[in-house]
Formats: structure tokens, sequence, C-alpha cells
């Protein structure tokens, strides 16, 4: 059953499949790099493999799963042990909430924040026309408008106050989920909501700017130690960051920082809903 696992090594979705991966104990799967710096998700060939140009692909047994939340699950039905889902129904519809919150929220939260903070310094660096040149290459028209609004306006590009929000509602529901002392989100096991949440929460860290929301969250921070001590989160998160990458990622965080709390306490004092989350 041959295994391919299309992915990027500092990509927190490809982070995901590497940590299911892990956790299953399969280790014979053929890692191709896909790297996203140069393009080469937009290579035609890869294009038919993952047609909005993004990573992780998974091909298996010459079949493709793409979306890294499908090929999560996919894989724990795959290789039914250890179980990354409860048992109970229930259970697996309050795992599957935090995973929706990942994709409808926190991927794009994470990618702006990166974005404007990060990838704009190496845009900024290319002349105009390439840089119109790989926008025009974005092939999800939702992405695209994304990163052209980040591009030209940096951190005040709407979608970062979005982000903001949508890391403070996870963190919110999170809180109240492990006040009753459970270590774990779902049904009492390490479950792939720990494993979805684990690579959006950690990569704010790496930016110096989780403790903007969790500060004061003690809960959550016991609950992200846990996570750090997984033996999958050192191998398939922390050992594939390149050494410059870690400085880039926390110079570029830090730069933000000061309008990402500005953001969180405008949010905070002018409600919209916060605090019932
Ligand atoms: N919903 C997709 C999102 C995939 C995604 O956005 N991947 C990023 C890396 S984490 C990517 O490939 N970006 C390429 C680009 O922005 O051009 C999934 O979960 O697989």
């Amino acid at each position: 059953m041959p295994l391919t696992l299309y992915h990027f090594n500092n990509s927190v979705c490809s982070q995901k499949i590497r940590m299911v991966l892990r956790e299953k104990g399969v280790d014979d799967w053929e890692s191709v790099e896909v790297d996203l710096f140069t393009g080469k998700q937009f290579d035609p060939e890869y294009l038919k493999l993952n047609p909005k140009g993004v990573v992780p692909t998974l091909v298996h047994d010459g079949r493709v799963v793409t979306e890294s939340t499908l090929i999560a699950e996919y894989l724990d039905e795959v290789f039914p042990d250890p179980p990354l889902k409860p048992a109970d129904a229930f259970d697996r519809s309050q795992m599957r909430l935090y995973s929706k919150a990942c994709d409808e929220g926190l991927h794009q939260g994470v990618a702006v924040m990166s974005y404007s903070a990060m990838f704009m310094e190496r845009l900024r660096r290319m002349p105009p026309e390439q840089v119109k040149e790989h926008l025009s290459r974005i092939l999800d028209l939702e992405r695209r408008d994304r990163q052209t609004a980040v591009y030209e306006l940096g951190v005040d590009a709407p979608h970062v106050y979005r982000g903001t929000v949508a890391y403070e509602k996870t963190f919110q529901k999170m809180d109240k989920a492990l006040a009753d002392g459970r270590d774990w989100l779902a049904g009492g096991i390490w479950s792939l909501a720990e494993i979805n949440l684990a690579v959006y929460v950690s990569r704010l860290d790496y930016m110096n700017l989780l403790d903007v929301w969790i500060g004061d969250r003690p809960k959550v921070i016991a609950w992200y130690d846990r996570v750090k001590a997984r033996p999958c989160f050192k191998t398939e998160v922390v050992d594939w960051v390149r050494e410059d990458e870690w400085d880039e990622m926390r110079e570029a965080g830090t730069r933000i920082r000061p309008r990402i709390a500005d953001f969180r306490a405008d949010y905070l004092a002018n409600d919209f809903g916060a605090g019932i989350y």
C-alpha cells in the first residue's frame, strides 16, 4: 500500500498530517517536498493532484486525498490503531467542532498573520511585476483576494482582525471545555482536536504572539504544555523547522504583536459576542 505525502517542512497543514502518521506508527511513507516559496505548488503536474495548489496531498494506493482535516480522518480510518477519534458519536462531533474552527477561522488567521508579517517581507524584496504574477497564479479566489489585501494593506487588512477574533473565540471555547479539569478536549482522549489545534497554537507561539491570547489562561497553557510533550510534536513540528526560520517567525510576529494585541482588546471591549463561546 504505497503512501506518498506531498508536503512542506514548516507548513501547518503538513505538520498535522506528519503528526498523524507518527501517532499511527506509519513511517514508510514517501516524502515529496513541495517548495511553496519557489512556487512548486503551481506546477501543472502538482495541480493535477491538488487543484487548489496547496499542501498537503496524500496519495495512497494511487488514490488522491486532499484537505488536511480529511486526510487526517482518512488516515485514522485506514490505520485504526491507536484511535485518534473518540468512540462516542457526540464526542466526535465535539472534536470536529475544533477541526471546523481550524479550517474556517484559524487557518485564515494564521495565514494572514504569517503573511502580513513574514512572507510580506519576501514579497517586498521582489520586483512588483513578479509579485503580481505570483498573486495571479493563486487559483483559489478567496485566497488570492486575501493575500492581495494583506500585500497591499499589511496588518491593516481586515482579514488580520478577523483572524485575531477567530483565535479569541477558539481559546474561549477551549478554556471553557478545560475548566472541568480534563486533559484533552474531546471524549477524554488525545484526538484529532489536539493535533489540528497544536499546529495553529504553536505557530502563534513561534511568532511570539501566543501569550496575547493565553497569557491569562492557565488551563490552556497547561493543555499546550501537554501537547508539546507528545513525541510526535517534537519529531513532526519542531524538528522540521529550519534554523533560520525560528528567527524569521519570531521577528516577524514581534513586529505585528502590538497591533494584534490592540485588535484583541478592541474586540473584547466592543463585544460582538465576546465571552459567550
Ligand atoms: N484547507 C487546506 C489548506 C491548505 C493550505 O492552505 N496549505 C498552505 C500551507 S499550510 C499552502 O499550501 N499554501 C500555498 C500558498 O499559499 O500558495 C488544507 O487543510 O489542506
